[in-house]
């Protein structure tokens, strides 16, 4: 596991401590870690060259605005979009799936229209469509998961009817880790005339995604979980959607024309990037491409799914831990979801966290999907490609500390030496 050892030098925090212990940082889904060439280019910025981005004509104005336009080629070219002005930027996935939900769904869907979901999505991509289908009369309909966390194209073909008007999903499921069939399930549902959005807030940072392969018309994502900063995103859509659609935001620099009573619009991507944008968000977000570009996604693949597959064979062993999603690591990514019999998640989290172990308890922005485990929580450990195998070990050792105070008849003793004797 080559890969971690070479880049966690690279990220300032992880060499921070938490109740005197070093931190061991197993929550990337939620947020990741960024790297020093990351951090320094967020200070460049704000020391040498910031200034409003479209409007000034002094020097600073312009390399700004430079800076921040090449930023959405650097993200374009990261997806191999066709052209960067289909991605559009956003705060991040959940503005872009609302812009979609709103700027298209809000004028096209009539009553009766459907829009199929899967039951495991974030909020993210459940909420706003609650709230289009209740302005607009369509209705939800919902593509649910197997025992194993997946879905099958089949049942897509059960749901699809005259009146599916968009199928949203997750590429990679925050919870479940799921790989989801989204390519032939885009090819399905277009097929059947409906348009795919693709939320991949979970995917983009942890393997190749080529828009063109995916065949979505849209795809939502973060930056903040790709080494880049908070509050920005994107959604990348095939440019003549962007062209029909209307404007979602509606203020400065998003206009052609503005009279009392109307106004005309800029060509997208523009025209939803009304107000200032977060301009060092998308620069610095620029610089994190470049960082994972240069290491490569397909090795932060690789890397991932062989730490995953490790920490799935450990976690098993520790008796009565139940891993939620799939066990096979090829069919997955590194957000490792899991309860404990008879142990809140929320103690376990706590006694993890006394190990300057950071994981996440709790429903993860997915209630249904937990409803549906049955359970209100999990602990969800998730990897990057800064992770080790002694990150893992020291999980298995703080598990092994939860048995003691909560289950001691459970433990077999392992955890506590170290199974690597770590
Ligand atoms: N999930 C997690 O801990 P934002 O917050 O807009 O950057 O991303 C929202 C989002 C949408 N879809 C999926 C699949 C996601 O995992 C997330 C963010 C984090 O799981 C924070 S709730």
């Amino acid at each position: 596991m080559g890969l971690s050892a070479r880049v966690r030098d690279e990220f300032p925090l992880l060499g921070q401590s938490a109740h005197g212990k070093p931190i061991v940082y197993l929550d990337s889904a939620a947020t990741s870690q960024k790297p020093r060439e990351v951090i320094d280019a967020l200070v460049r910025y704000y020391e040498e060259y910031n200034a409003n981005v479209h409007r000034g004509i002094y020097a600073i104005a312009e390399k700004a605005t430079l800076a921040y336009e090449e930023a959405r080629g650097k993200v374009a070219g990261f997806i191999n979009a066709r052209r960067p002005e289909e991605v559009v930027f956003t705060r991040g996935t959940t503005e872009a799936i609302n812009l979609v939900a709103y700027a298209w769904g809000l004028h096209s869907l009539r009553a009766g229209d459907e829009i199929i979901l899967t039951t495991m999505e974030h909020h993210s991509n459940l909420v706003p469509w609650q709230l289009i289908a209740g302005m607009t009369g369509a209705r939800l309909k919902f593509w649910d998961f197997d025992g194993e966390g997946k879905i099958s194209l089949e049942e897509l073909d059960r749901l699809l009817t005259g009146r599916t008007r968009m199928v949203a999903l997750a590429h990679q499921s925050n919870v479940l880790g799921t790989f989801n069939p989204v390519a032939e399930a885009a090819r399905r549902a277009r097929a059947a005339g409906a348009l795919v959005l693709v939320d991949a807030a979970q995917s983009v940072p942890h393997m190749p995604v080529d828009v063109q392969q995916l065949g979505a018309d849209f795809v939502a994502f973060s930056g903040h979980k790709m080494c880049g900063p908070t509050g920005i995103g994107a959604l990348w859509a095939r440019y003549e959607h962007l062209e029909a659609l209307q404007p979602f935001h509606g203020g400065g620099e998003m206009i052609m024309l503005v009279e009392l009573d109307r106004s005309t619009y800029k060509e997208p991507p523009w025209k939803f990037e009304a107000g200032t944008p977060n301009i060092a968000g998308a620069i610095v977000w620029g610089a994190a491409v470049d960082y994972l570009t240069r290491i490569g996604m397909e090795a932060i693949r690789a890397h991932e799914q062989q730490l995953t597959g490790y920490a799935l064979v450990q976690l098993q062993e520790i008796k009565g831990l139940r891993i939620h999603g799939p066990k096979n690591p090829a069919e997955r990514g590194g957000a490792i979801a899991f309860s404990m019999d008879g142990v809140h998640p929320h103690d376990i989290a706590q006694v993890l966290d006394q190990e300057g172990i950071c994981v996440r308890a709790g429903h993860h922005c997915t209630q249904p999907l937990h409803r549906r485990l049955g359970v209100a929580a999990t602990v969800r450990a998730s990897l990057y490609l800064y992770n080790t195998a002694d990150d893992i070990d020291a999980l298995v050792r703080g598990l092994d500390k939860v048995l003691a105070y909560f289950a001691p008849s459970r433990r077999s003793g392992v955890g506590a030496e170290g199974r690597r004797g770590a």
